[in-house]
């Protein structure tokens, strides 16, 4: 075991964190506790796009509303930003240049809704949510989704933002497809809340991996791979290279462990541990967890060092880090 591990064992410092000047203690963790406890509630969002996510989502939390609208919202406003280049209006196009968005979202009762390569349209958060509660489905993909989206009154738009295009016509220049750790891929939002009802919602938007093959989906609309949520339990998102997601259903596998008693962090570690074990080549590659139990006990854990994430807990939004396996 290395030395961080060992001190993280011996401090309970379970996720060593340090943006902005804050660890992240088990001290937090019990605050937090009492306030989720006390009808407080919390949300819990990837990477510093996170932050502006957990705002809105907390605006609706701390007025009593539920957390699958607290989600919904911090997904909403992430998609709608031309300068996060991994989800929605502005994400990175595939290798052909088209922009094609993967959603999903899960609310406290089991029900789930996704949406997976669809173009065109804004918030594909929304159209998952839709998928959900107006249709007998889970998921619609392609251009079902888009005639769904279209009959439910969203507008069909362009998202591809001139400095994205810009970026694609330089990468054709050199035309391979090559994943880099944290860089390329490092805003998909992923959120997960608890309400003060003490329910818990999740939900996950992105434009995939950049210059992806045309028609290739990732983990982030797969419920259970990249977004997996049980009232009962817990909940759990993903970010990274998604196909490493998908071949462990890593969130499912989560919120498993944490139904069996492993706390959100040895669930999210374990989870990792899996991938490690199973995928020859994770050294080129990030995937990086958040889990939350039904007390408000939080996880974080990722392959390479560089995954954060903000934590909302109704006195401060502050960014954390992650530790890592390597
Ligand atoms: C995908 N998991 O499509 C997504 C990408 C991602 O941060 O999470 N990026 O594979």
């Amino acid at each position: 075991m290395n030395t961080r591990r060992q001190f993280i064992k011996k401090t309970g410092i379970i996720s060593l964190g340090l943006l902005g000047g804050q660890t992240f203690t088990s001290k937090s963790l019990e605050l937090n506790n009492n306030a989720v406890q006390g009808n407080g509630g919390f949300a819990i969002s990837t990477w510093k796009s996170g932050l502006k996510a957990n705002e809105a989502a907390w605006e609706i939390i701390s007025k009593g509303g539920r957390a699958l609208d607290a989600v919904e919202a911090g997904v909403k406003v992430i998609e709608a930003d031309p300068e996060d280049m991994s989800v929605g209006y502005g994400g990175r196009p595939d290798k052909d240049g088209h922009v094609t968005l993967d959603a999903s979202i899960m609310d406290e009762n089991g029900n789930c809704g996704s949406v997976c390569f669809l173009q065109h349209i804004k918030h594909p958060v929304s159209v998952a949510r839709l998928v959900m509660e107006k249709t007998p489905h889970v998921i619609l993909a392609g251009n079902g989704a888009l005639n769904f989206a279209l009959e439910m009154g969203f507008k069909k738009e362009n998202l591809l933002t001139e400095k994205a295009k810009q970026e694609w016509k330089e990468w054709l220049r050199r035309g391979e497809y090559k994943p880099v750790i944290n860089i390329e891929n490092h805003d998909t939002i992923g959120i997960l809340a608890i309400d003060n009802r003490s329910n818990i919602s999740g939900a996950c938007s992105t434009s995939g991996i950049a210059y992806k093959m045309h028609g290739r989906v990732g983990d982030s609309p797969i419920i259970g791979a990249g977004m997996f949520c049980d009232n009962e339990v817990g909940g759990a998102v993903a970010t990274g290279t998604g196909e490493l997601v998908l071949k462990t259903l890593g969130t499912f596998l989560i919120v498993e462990l944490m139904r069996n008693g492993a706390s959100p962090q040895e669930a999210v570690e374990e989870a990792i541990k899996r991938t490690i074990r199973k995928i020859t080549y994770y050294k080129q590659h990030q995937v990086g967890y958040l889990a939350i139990d039904k007390k408000g006990n939080i996880g974080a854990y990722s392959i390479q060092p560089g995954f954060n994430f903000a934590f909302h807990n109704g006195k401060e939004n502050s960014m954390l880090n992650s530790a890592s396996h390597l």
